[in-house]
């Protein structure tokens, strides 16, 4: 279908959303620095003066295994779990998976072998975590998950999990979509680009939106596949989409470095990103919400990287014995072009 026709109705309904939604961000750092380029686990010691204890005056220990550095949002990520582990006065080791589960599993054996108070992770993918957690738990280090799931049934490995409601950031995605075109009468096509394949915002973004737009059968995903969340990838197989493809409508990328890869990819095409193809993103770090607010992105899912304070919260609750919930959800909206551009002077990262 013809995009051009719907694109006034999609304009006046996002000058109409204006004040619909917006985000609920707790500031507390900005983006940069982050990464490492070796192959292995590279991990990092910080400490600094004063702060918490795990008992008879000794600092406490936390080990904690991140995913990597391969978007926007994870450079955030990274920063604000340094910046308030610092601010709480805790020991912080730091190590990066370079996006293997292989680095994520090696870095909690070294911290179990360092007898490190707590562990902490965003686990790159959703399985294969039994047999280390079951090692840490006999070493009896309780491990906090962070921002990503794991989908073993023994919640007994891990004391809570910390982060988005992946799924629902779907159906956010999907709703609006849903929105837009309501009144469509021929089908629309849509190509997805996936996160990291196994991953579970890959999973539950995929799950979330097509929940929300099977209620619209001229809503049809033609074409879905994964661009391992950064934008060297997103531009790639947006390519790929666009030479296999001749009418695309809609673009849905799980995150924002993927869109804007894509964004380069459309552009090369001679189209116009926002009007030719309308395009749909997660997570909403600064240069997503700068092409969003230039119209290049019609809406972007709110997803806030800045866990640091909250998982320093639990892990002091952890180390003094206070019960801590099951489950910390972070709370999150979202943006229209609109919305974005009256946001972004404020955003953090
Ligand atoms: O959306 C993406 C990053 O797990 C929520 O990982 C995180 C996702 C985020 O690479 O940009």
């Amino acid at each position: 279908m013809n995009v051009r026709k719907i694109l006034p109705i999609v304009l006046l309904a996002a000058c109409l959303i204006v004040t619909a939604c917006g985000g609920g961000n707790q500031p507390s750092s900005g983006g940069g620095g982050g990464g490492s380029d070796s192959n292995g686990p590279s991990t990092q010691s910080t400490e600094s003066g004063g702060g918490s204890s795990s008992g008879a005056g000794k600092k406490i220990v936390l080990g904690f295994s991140q995913v990597g550095a391969e978007s926007g949002w994870r450079t955030a990520n990274t920063e604000s779990i340094k910046e308030a582990a610092a601010a709480a006065g805790i020991e912080l080791k730091f190590s990066d998976a370079q996006q293997k589960q292989e680095n994520q599993i090696k870095a909690i054996r070294s911290f179990i072998q360092q007898k490190v108070d707590v562990i902490a992770f965003s686990p790159v993918v959703e399985s294969g975590w039994e047999t280390v957690l079951r090692e840490a738990k006999e070493a009896g280090i309780p491990v906090i998950l962070t921002d990503r799931a794991i989908d073993s049934d023994d919640e007994s490995l891990y004391v809570t999990f910390i982060g988005s409601d992946f799924v629902e950031e779907g159906r956010r995605a999907g709703r609006w979509l849903l929105e837009q075109f309501k009144d469509a009468t021929e089908p629309v096509n849509i190509v997805e680009l996936q996160g990291t394949t196994g991953s579970a915002p890959a999973i539950d973004r995929k799950a979330g939106f097509e929940e929300v737009i099977r209620e619209n059968p001229n809503l049809r995903i033609i074409a879905s596949q994964t661009g391992d969340f950064t934008r060297a990838k997103g531009k790639e197989v947006m390519q790929s989409f666009l030479q296999a493809h001749k009418d695309i409508d809609v673009l849905y990328a799980h995150n924002d470095d993927m869109g804007l890869g894509a964004i380069q990819a459309i552009e090369a095409a001679g189209l116009v990103p926002g009007k030719d193809i309308i395009i749909i993103t997660v997570d909403a770090i600064r240069d997503g919400m700068q092409a969003a607010a230039e119209g290049k992105i019609n809406f972007i899912v709110e997803c806030n990287p800045l866990l640091g304070p909250q998982l320093m919260e639990a892990v002091i609750a952890v180390v003094e014995g206070r019960e801590v919930p099951k489950r910390i959800v972070t709370e999150e909206g979202a943006f229209t072009s609109e919305e974005a551009k009256a946001a972004l002077p404020y955003r953090k990262y």
